[in-house]
């Protein structure tokens, strides 16, 4: 296992890399290049600059998050193979560079939703939730509303620029229906999972957040059917999963641990994001602190079926709240994520003695 934390890059990310190397048992850190527009090639020159940061800090960069897909492959257009041409190229150039897991996701439109960026728990931190009502607007609103409640920062999978034209993007996907966008992501994998193969990387598809449809779009990795089905539609360790404990349970139909411990075992999930969260009532959550006792999630539980089951890829705190007068990029501050690291190693080396 190795533990990491996530850092959006030096102009994106007012956290330093010195200060995540201060956080005890953190190896490396998970990065992206924020300056590429999605579907192009991601440059030589620009992956080299990225990872020799992390290298300068005394951090490894072996997990990308995310290359994103462009929509045209999701939609199936005809200039998606166009796209997935770049994509193969992105592979080819970040293995060569000693990267090991490309996380990604396959959401229509938008990456994951939340409904407040600030909510108060009682403690006085601020953390992220999802209220049903929340939703129950006009899209145009709920993306305002998102994007006015960032704090400032860019939010990953929330580019304004692409949002900008949302009702257009919601247009292009009236004919995608669930069957569709999974025939789309079985034509991508595919094509992608032999380059994979070739160059050593391990492509690692992220749940739907939340794990079900919203404002009608299509989902395709929602539970254990559609994970086993995309480990199944091409059968390479290289077609594998980022597995997030807070999506993932956001369903309360989904047996997280079960989940947790069947793709462990199938050597299938090469990152894990362990976050605890929160059910208010009906589907509805915030994220709470990491420790058991704050949320839904029996933490020790989810250690133990990955450990348990041989995991042995990247892990990282996931989101975490603002405490101590912190602010920035909502679920990404330091102090939080740096508790939930320490208190996800604690339980790993109780689990690990004999
Ligand atoms: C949110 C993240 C997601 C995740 C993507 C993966 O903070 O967990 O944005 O990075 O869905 O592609």
């Amino acid at each position: 296992m190795q533990m990491t934390m996530r850092w959006f890059g030096p102009e994106e990310d007012k956290i330093p890399l010195e200060h995540i190397r201060q956080v005890p048992g953190v190896s490396g850190v998970v990065g992206a290049l924020y300056d590429v527009a999605v579907g192009e090639v991601w440059p030589k020159e620009k992956i080299k600059a990225l990872i020799e940061q992390a290298h300068a800090a005394g951090l490894t960069m072996e997990v990308i998050e995310s290359v994103n897909i462009h929509d045209d492959i999701k939609i199936g257009l005809p200039s998606r193979d166009r796209y997935i041409a770049n994509y193969q190229q992105t592979i080819r150039n970040l293995a060569e560079f000693g990267v090991k897991v490309i996380c990604y996701n396959f959401m229509p439109v938008f990456d994951w939703m939340k409904t407040d960026m600030n909510y108060v728990l009682p403690d006085g931190s601020l953390t992220m939730a999802f209220e049903k009502a929340g939703i129950d607007k006009s899209l145009d609103d709920v993306v305002k509303e998102v994007l006015e409640n960032s704090n400032g920062f860019a939010l990953p999978g929330w580019e304004p620029e692409r949002l900008a034209k949302v009702q257009e993007l919601f247009a292009k996907y009236k004919d995608v229906d669930d069957t569709l966008l999974r025939e789309n992501l079985a034509y991508f994998l595919k094509a992608i999972i032999p380059v994979c193969e070739e160059v050593g990387i391990k492509m690692a598809i992220h749940p739907d957040d939340p794990p079900y449809s919203i404002f009608g779009l299509p989902r395709v990795v929602k539970n254990r059917d559609d994970l086993d089905w995309i480990c199944n539609v091409v059968d390479s360790e290289a077609n594998g999963l980022t597995l997030c404990t807070g999506s993932i349970a956001e369903d309360p139909e989904n047996d997280v641990y079960g989940i947790l411990q069947e793709f462990s075992r199938r050597k299938r999930i090469h990152f894990a994001h362990v976050r605890n969260i929160k059910i208010i009532k009906d589907k509805d959550f915030y994220e709470s602190a990491h420790p058991t006792q704050y949320g839904s999630l029996d933490m020790l539980r989810v250690i133990k079926s990955l450990h348990d089951n041989g995991f042995d890829g990247y892990i990282r705190p996931d989101h975490g709240r603002f405490i101590w007068d912190e602010t920035g990029r909502p679920g990404y501050g330091l102090y939080d994520r740096a508790l939930g690291v320490t208190y996800i190693l604690g339980l790993w080396e109780a689990v690990s003695q004999k």
